[in-house]
């Protein structure tokens, strides 16, 4: 084993989306007290780390995602004392948890930004990223908005614009600034002093602007994440000093999203040698089905482009760093619907999927309903819709006469709020998240689809996803062997094997509605998981029935 071993490597990672998960006090808003109330349910998963999304001080116009207070807590998701519960709750079934840090960007209702707009002299005013319009009176570059329109706002107080990369309520800050890498590392500190273990850190590649700030002529969206707002030139400087004067010292993890980084780069932010992060969430795959225009202007989806994904990260992260595995979070679609098959094979392809996440190398994080495979939902309205992205971008379209109803299908494709749906508890009033209305409606599968039905049936998803924890739990191959595909240029099956001095394992995954046969020498010993009953092996070849995934042990270890 070449890579020291790690907590952080071994553990599975559950991300809940604080605001979807469960309401407590019937306002319709999920909160801290009603993950407190599901920590049994947290526990049987046999998850190890619970990523929770942001739940600071914000007004919400990114549901959390715009800080104004890095150090206290929503009001809607409850108190200090209630994150203290969950962190000893947690902590007590011997799960650990991870925090939502958003560094690249506050909320315009920060009081450091509330300074920082009032005169070009005020003291908070390098906190932020502030510039004159061009002499022709545009905005100061032609910079686009991740979610539609300009980066920059135009403040009438001191006649000048601001940078914000997300909503005009996100300003970025200023990392030039070393009063505001002090005061975010005080923030982890007062975190971590807590007993938090970690944390995942929002847009972390952004925090290094490339001065000075100038046109782009780039196009393509995936390109300008990367080569214009990701990885600037002070990146590394910047994690080398907040873990150093920080990170290094509490036994923690980070796992940094990471829009823009690239298989060339990662190393530099999570190289064992580097003292940085410790793993990133590289979103290439996220965007694999994105045209020039980016998430709505949708493309082909290929599995050779999936496999190609996992195949060139796990090369380039292999032995140097540490690579994490998942296929959706609360940004994008749901994996059921968006990688495999919602109707028919809902059960069975959602069952393939966990045991891909689950067995291939880097940590695996698992979004909050996945275990009982949730499915993207299709409102019939805007009115039903809540995410700030869809709001701006619907603006959009209409300013520039393109059709709603066109816009409305993509959503249902791609919108965010698709993973923000409240969870699935149960048959009763409101899927039992909340005893009155819910923040967004909720997806009205809920009939059938629901962690009560999945306890009560023994072939459910989630007893599957229990058994497949437990199991990666007790073969460390699944966590540190080689991995390598078998099944190259494939567009219907995704084969590989992971092996080490421990054992050897091949993982066949039919990624088709169709029987497909795959042939090789490596002959079972036995079959540790399987979506089927049967998995037959006849003249050296596996045959398998639709959308069937299976981890087979081999006879000859390596
Ligand atoms: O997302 C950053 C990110 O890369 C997104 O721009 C992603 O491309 C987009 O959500 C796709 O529609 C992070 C958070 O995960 C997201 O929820 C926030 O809205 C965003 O940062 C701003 O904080
Ligand atoms: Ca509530």
């Amino acid at each position: 084993m070449s890579e020291k071993a790690n907590w952080w490597k071994e553990g599975v990672i559950y991300q809940v989306y604080p605001r979807s998960f469960q309401d407590s006090n019937g306002d319709g808003i999920g909160d801290i007290r009603g993950i407190i109330n599901r920590l049994d349910y947290l526990e049987s998963l046999n998850i190890d780390i619970l990523w929770l999304g942001p739940c600071f001080k914000s007004p919400n116009d990114d549901n959390g995602y715009d800080v104004s207070d890095y150090c206290d807590i929503m009001d809607e998701f409850g108190t200090m004392a209630d994150l203290d519960e969950l962190l000893e709750g947690l902590h007590k079934r011997g799960i650990k948890l991870l925090l939502d840090m958003v560094f690249n960007h506050s909320s315009d209702e920060h009081k450091w930004f509330e300074e920082s707009r009032k005169s070009k002299d005020n003291p908070y005013r390098d906190y932020y990223i502030w510039r004159p319009a061009k002499p022709n009176g545009d905005p100061p570059t032609n910079w686009k908005s991740i979610f539609g329109g300009s980066t920059w706002e135009y403040d009438k107080e001191t006649d000048e614009y601001y940078l914000h990369i997300f909503t005009r309520k996100q300003p970025d800050l200023n990392w030039e600034n070393p009063k505001v890498r002090k005061e975010l590392a005080d923030v982890c500190k007062f975190w971590l002093d807590k007993g938090v273990d970690g944390f995942r850190m929002d847009v972390i590649t952004f925090i290094s602007k490339s001065y000075p700030l100038q046109d782009t002529e780039i196009e393509d969206f995936a390109t300008v994440l990367e080569k214009v707002y990701a990885s600037g030139p002070r990146i590394h400087e910047y994690l080398k000093e907040l873990n150093q004067n920080v990170l290094s010292k509490y036994d923690c993890m980070t796992v940094g999203e990471g829009p823009g980084i690239t298989t060339e780069n990662a190393n530099d932010y999570v190289g064992s040698d580097r003292d940085e992060l410790s793993m990133v969430f590289a979103l290439e795959h996220m965007f694999y089905d994105n045209g020039v225009g980016g998430k709505f202007d949708i493309i082909p989806k290929k599995l050779s482009s999936l496999k190609n994904f996992f195949n060139t990260w796990d090369k380039a992260l292999g032995d140097r760093g540490w690579n994490t595995v998942f296929l959706d979070n609360h940004d994008f679609p749901r994996m059921v619907s968006r990688y495999a098959e919602d109707k028919c094979y809902r059960v069975t392809s959602e069952k393939m999927l966990l045991t891909m996440l689950l067995t291939l190398r880097g940590t695996p994080s698992i979004y909050q309903g996945s275990e009982i495979a949730m499915t993207n939902v299709a409102f019939e309205s805007f009115d039903d819709y809540r995410d700030v992205e869809t709001a701006n971008i619907l603006k959009e379209w209409q300013e520039a006469g393109k059709s709603e109803e066109e816009f409305l299908k993509l959503v249902h494709i791609q919108g965010r709020d698709n993973v923000r749906t409240p969870m699935q508890w149960n048959t009763e009033k409101n899927a039992g998240f909340s005893k009155s209305t819910p923040w967004i409606k909720l997806n009205p599968n809920y009939s059938y689809i629901n962690v009560a039905e999945a306890e009560a049936d023994r072939d459910s998803v989630l007893h599957f996803f229990r058994k497949l924890t437990a199991l990666r739990k007790q073969h460390s191959t699944w966590v540190y062997g080689a991995y390598n595909e078998l099944s190259t240029g494939s567009e219907a099956l995704f084969v590989y094997t992971r092996k080490d001095e421990n054992g050897a394992y091949i993982i066949l995954l039919n990624f088709t509605g169709e029987v497909q046969e795959f042939t090789t020498k490596l002959s079972p010993q036995s079959v540790l998981v399987n979506n089927y009953k049967d998995l037959p092996y006849k003249n050296a070849r596996y045959e398998l029935q639709p959308w069937q995934g299976a981890v087979v042990k081999l006879e000859n270890a390596v």
